[in-house]
């Protein structure tokens, strides 16, 4: 038994299944975790000292690589000062400026700790705005783990084919409506009838947890018309794709002004952060301003300020950072479509800037049942063979992979002969 096998059999007596997070535990794929014990650039290592080419990134946030000289000396700084306050800080105005700044659409912008509370907020802010209840989220799309969204997600509740999860009261659920992604269709049916008890749309511009799904040219046009018809606001979760897609995130790149933005760990390099912000008339209502009640000690936090203020401004003054991995991940995953050609294989490969997916099907990937339509089994086999060669992708079909500016030619040369083998 090496020690990642050790290490699980330990964790499970101690942490439900093992781990903190449910698709980390490789349960859809077979096999057990590997234990990592420390990242720098584009690797990591397990505890048994093997090193692995990563293409996770922490899920999302580590677009510089990982352990970047500059954001661990911020955060080094930061910790000899202190590390928590719950006070107010130098470090946030600065942080939200430099968010406002950066992102046209957002006036204001609230700190909070995860992407989960950043989604949970922004909703309870649109419903404070409106005075209406409902919200429309998209089958397969992922925003956290607060209750009223656990409804038809995606990630690990699609992995687990649990689309919704138990210990959600259906009171509370009542007033989430599900349309299907790239469907403007099911979006106005549902307007036809809540239209004027609709809150907010809430929307992962690039859907990324039901592996990655492009948005269909005018989908979120569409969701903008149809929103400004009604006075609804329209969220854009840019959990996966803020400060990724392009330095203004998916509204930069697709050209669409949401009403109000939620941002997660990218935020903070990976300190354990999320935000959300837009409309001023909107953010005014939240407390101490308005009546829209929201708070919590950690946010704002010195260390995690520290460490995304350092991240986002060496995004913001590197423009070319964007062309650079952009075009990395683009030849990366046109190679991945190549090979497949070559050995005669049907499979999909989604991808965008520099996230992507391969799914094991042989219809184009629109929504969740093409997605779903993949041979999850031939993903786990063809994961396993990944890991085993080095390489660390999601253990899980139904998640994205993501590249840093750390990946070397080298890197993605071995990734690809991996790849290759693997299929
Ligand atoms: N469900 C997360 C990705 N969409 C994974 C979280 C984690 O295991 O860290």
């Amino acid at each position: 038994m090496n020690q990642s096998e050790t290490l699980f059999k330990e964790a499970v007596r101690y942490i439900p299944g093992g781990v903190n997070s449910p698709v980390r535990a490789f349960g859809s794929i077979g096999t057990t975790p590997r234990f990592i014990t420390k990242a720098d650039k584009a690797y990591m290592w397990d505890e048994d000292g093997q090193r692995y080419i990563d293409y996770i990134g922490s899920w999302g946030p580590m677009i510089l690589g990982h352990n970047h000289p500059d954001v661990r000396q911020a955060v080094i700084d930061a910790c000899d000062k202190g590390l928590s306050f719950g006070a107010a800080t130098k470090a946030e105005v600065v942080m939200a400026k430099l968010i406002c700044d950066i992102v046209p659409s957002i006036d204001m912008v609230r700190m909070v700790n995860s992407g989960t509370e950043a989604v949970m907020s922004a909703i309870r802010a649109a419903r404070g705005y409106t005075k209406r209840d409902k919200i429309i989220k998209f089958t397969g799309c992922y925003h956290g783990h607060s209750d009223g969204l656990l409804v038809k997600a995606g990630s690990g509740v699609m992995t687990a084919g649990v689309p919704d999860s138990s210990g959600v009261p259906s009171s509370v659920t009542s007033d989430t409506l599900t349309a299907e992604y790239n469907n403007p269709e099911s979006v106005r049916l549902l307007f036809d009838k809540f239209g004027e008890e609709i809150a907010a749309v809430i929307v992962e511009p690039v859907a990324a947890n039901m592996g990655v799904v492009l948005p269909q040219e005018n989908f979120l046009q569409e969701l903008r018309d149809i929103c400004d018809r009604y006075g609804s606001i329209l969220i854009f979760d840019e959990v996966i794709t803020g400060f990724r897609l392009s330095l203004q995130g998916a509204q930069g790149y697709f050209g669409i002004t949401p009403d109000l933005t939620t941002f997660g760990k990218i935020i903070g390099a990976g300190m354990p952060v999320g935000a959300y912000g837009g409309r001023r008339d909107i953010m005014e209502l939240i407390s101490p301003v308005g009546n829209v009640y929201q708070a919590g000690t950690l946010s704002g936090n010195p260390v995690a300020m520290a460490a995304g203020i350092t991240q986002l401004t060496l995004l913001k003054e590197h423009p070319e950072f964007y062309t650079e991995l952009n075009k990395k991940s683009d030849d990366f995953f046109n190679s991945i479509i190549k090979i497949l050609r070559q050995k005669n294989l049907p499979w999909q490969v989604n991808h965008i800037g520099s996230i992507g997916s391969l799914f094991f099907t042989e219809k184009p990937v629109t929504d969740y049942s093409s997605a779903k339509s993949s041979d999850v089994k031939a993903y786990a086999r063809y994961c396993n063979k990944m890991i085993s060669r080095g390489i660390y992708i999601a253990p899980a079909q139904f998640e994205a992979m993501f590249l840093s500016l750390a990946h070397t030619s080298q890197d993605i040369a071995q990734t690809l002969d991996a790849v290759s083998e693997s299929l």
